[in-house]
């Protein structure tokens, strides 16, 4: 586990050095013991607190923090990259029903989670946090390096937003009968997109996740319980063998299965959002 490119530090000592930081040193790199109030205190050379300082400040500047709900499908991304990366950071996990006054501040325009907070630095929207993990630690690369690759990894990702989770996620999943059936076209159109994207290819990425798995990976681990929640099948695996396939890698890769919330509860949080929706439109009628 890293905690940035600069740090001397590892991570298996971060907690150690801020206790380390925080008593001060015992005085046998160069301390001068004196007596104080009848102790023998410590008094530590000049140059010995130059250096505490500057490793409490590559501490701080290393920090990652992570503002998050756990449920969000757009904060997973930043997860998984993270994981992906080895990058330690922590968790801060909201109430969007009671956001953060740290939330309000660090993402003041929009106001959601996801929020990476890098050296005090926040940036909010997952694709831009992303790009921002892929460019400060270069080791497993998420983007590839050709530009119109990159180009093209970026524009499936915003189509993964823009159209195939609006058409499955607020069309096929909140709506019913024949406004759901035209949702359901629109969602089979969108979907080719991505079978036709897969042609030849393990995931999106080649042969490792890359950039537009993790910016699609709500799929492959969303569409059962939206299913079984809508009692409605979507993906189906005989339309869509190689979608199919790449949901299944995907979902059964390591980091990917164990930093995924617990199905039980997301079906019970998908259904309160189905119910919701449903309730509101039948009384807007
Ligand atoms: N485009 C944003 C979408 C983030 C988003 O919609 N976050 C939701 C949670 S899943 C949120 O914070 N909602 C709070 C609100 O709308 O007030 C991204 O990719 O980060």
């Amino acid at each position: 586990m890293r905690r940035g490119r600069a740090s001397p530090i590892t991570n298996q000592h971060h907690g150690r050095w801020l206790v380390a930081c925080s008593i001060g040193n015992n005085g046998d790199e160069g301390g001068e013991s004196k007596w104080v109030n009848g102790f023998v205190g410590v008094r530590r050379s000049r140059r010995e607190k130059m250096r505490e300082r500057e490793r409490y400040q590559n501490i701080m500047a290393e920090e990652v923090k992570l503002f998050r709900t756990w449920s969000s499908p757009f904060a997973l991304r930043i997860v998984w990259a993270l994981k992906i990366k080895g990058i330690e950071y922590e968790t801060i996990f909201e109430d969007l029903s009671d956001k953060s006054p740290s939330l309000l501040q660090y993402n003041p325009a929009h106001k959601k989670i996801p929020v990476l907070v890098h050296s005090g630095k926040p940036i909010a929207e997952s694709y831009v946090i992303l790009e921002y993990i892929d460019e400060t630690w270069k080791e497993t690369p998420l983007l590839p390096e050709d530009p119109y690759e990159r180009a093209m990894a970026r524009f499936w990702a915003k189509f993964g937003d823009d159209k195939v989770l609006t058409s499955i996620v607020w069309g096929v999943f909140i709506k019913e009968g024949k406004e759901q059936e035209e949702a359901m076209v629109e969602a089979m159109k969108n979907l080719w997109f991505l079978e036709e994207e897969l042609r030849g290819k393990k995931f999106f990425g080649g042969e490792r996740i890359g950039f537009v798995d993790l910016a699609l990976g709500w799929l492959a681990n969303l569409i059962n319980i939206l299913e079984d929640v809508a009692g409605q099948k979507i993906v189906d695996e005989d339309k869509f063998p190689l979608l199919s396939a790449w949901m299944k890698d995907f979902a059964n890769s390591p980091i990917i299965k164990d930093n995924w919330p617990p199905r039980v509860q997301m079906i019970a949080k998908f259904r309160a959002l189905r119910d919701a929706k449903l309730a509101a439109a039948a009384s807007s009628k």
